[in-house]
């Protein structure tokens, strides 16, 4: 990639973003991430965070492994929090919370890289464009249970609150979004959903992904 990536683009990878490690998953993540992968998801983080969580050689080895199959499958491969990691694979980009080094900071590190960031309120998203963010994650905009330091549920009233006040950033809404809730999500002017349980946790990732990219389909012909 040279240069930036482009707001059109962005919104084309945001479509059906995957973000799991090893944690979310019951059988093994990079199975996991094929199968998705097969079902046409279409950007991918690697979140390796939580109780159990790998470190050191076997994490690096996992986030390896899910982005050589990112690399096949032409689809960008994101890092979470960690922007040394992120930079020793030369992963495709990186996404960052409000309380990790800020954006700006990032920016300047990962050069044209794609680089997201957690907004909660409009001034957090602000704050975060002006640093140099490719894209906003929103949430969690319905209960989840995949993180456990997870804010206040916003509910997709604060996608549209966005819009209003003017963030026109790609953006993507995460946090407890199923295939039922893909219609509110995206009408509320997302461009994607992030999904980690809803993927991880089915019996088929490769289906749960088709039903997903079936529903924002629609969605998003409605809109656009
Ligand atoms: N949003 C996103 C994303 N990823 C996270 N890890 C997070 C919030 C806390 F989906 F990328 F937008
Ligand atoms: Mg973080």
């Amino acid at each position: 990639m040279t240069g930036r990536v482009t707001p059109e683009m962005m919104r084309q990878y945001l479509r059906m973003y995957l973000v799991l490690g090893s944690v979310n998953c019951i059988v093994e993540p990079s199975r996991v991430v094929q199968d998705a992968l097969a079902g046409g998801t279409t950007m991918v983080q690697f979140r390796e965070k939580g109780q159990g969580a790998l470190v050191g050689e076997p994490m690096i080895r996992l986030a390896r492994r899910i982005q050589a199959e990112c690399r096949q499958a032409g689809v960008p491969f994101i890092v979470n929090d960690d922007v040394e990691l992120a930079l020793k694979l030369n992963a495709d980009g990186v996404h960052i919370g409000q309380d990790d080094e800020s954006a700006a900071s990032v920016r300047e590190r990962i050069g044209n890289r794609i680089l997201g960031v957690s907004a909660h309120s409009v001034e957090e998203a602000r704050r975060a464009i002006l640093h140099g963010a490719d894209y906003l994650g929103i949430g969690p905009i319905y209960p989840t249970r995949s993180k456990d330091d997870a804010k206040a549920v916003q509910g997709p009233a604060i996608l549209r609150e966005m819009h209003e006040a003017g963030i026109h950033l790609p953006i993507v809404g995460i946090g407890g979004i199923t295939v039922e809730r893909v219609e509110e999500v995206i009408g509320a002017g997302a461009d994607g959903v992030a999904v980690i349980s809803a993927v991880t946790g089915a019996e088929s990732a490769r289906e749960a992904v088709e039903a997903f990219i079936g529903k924002i389909r629609c969605a998003t012909e409605r809109i656009f």
